[in-house]
């Protein structure tokens, strides 16, 4: 066991790092329909119809809006997945992800 001047014994207690947890970020546009972008929160995000409709709702008024917080394989995950049904449907809805503080 180490000592220092002090004569006592020092313990290192391991300290583990909670894992950084990151938002999935919902993105106003000027042409995804309503109807759709609560559609997809609903379906890749299992938001009910009222919850999806609420945050399509915040994101059109406030220009963004967070949809989750959750780990950054799953943020990133879900808002790809998210991204992706837009785009095949020819829109330009945009899912985005971001560190929380
Ligand atoms: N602003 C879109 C419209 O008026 C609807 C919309 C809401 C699009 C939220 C994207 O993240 C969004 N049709």
């Amino acid at each position: 066991m180490p000592q220092n001047d002090t004569g006592l014994k020092t313990v290192t207690k391991p300290k583990l790092e909670r894992p950084r947890l990151y938002k999935v970020i919902l993105v106003n546009d000027d042409y995804t329909p309503r109807e759709f972008v609560t559609m997809v929160l609903k379906a890749v995000f299992r938001m009910s119809e009222e919850t999806g409709y609420r945050v399509m709702l915040t994101a059109h008024k406030m220009g963004t809006a967070v949809v989750v917080v959750c780990t950054r394989d799953i943020a990133e995950t879900k808002a790809k997945e998210a991204t992706d049904l837009a785009k095949e449907a020819g829109f330009p809805l945009m899912f985005t992800t971001e560190p929380e503080e």
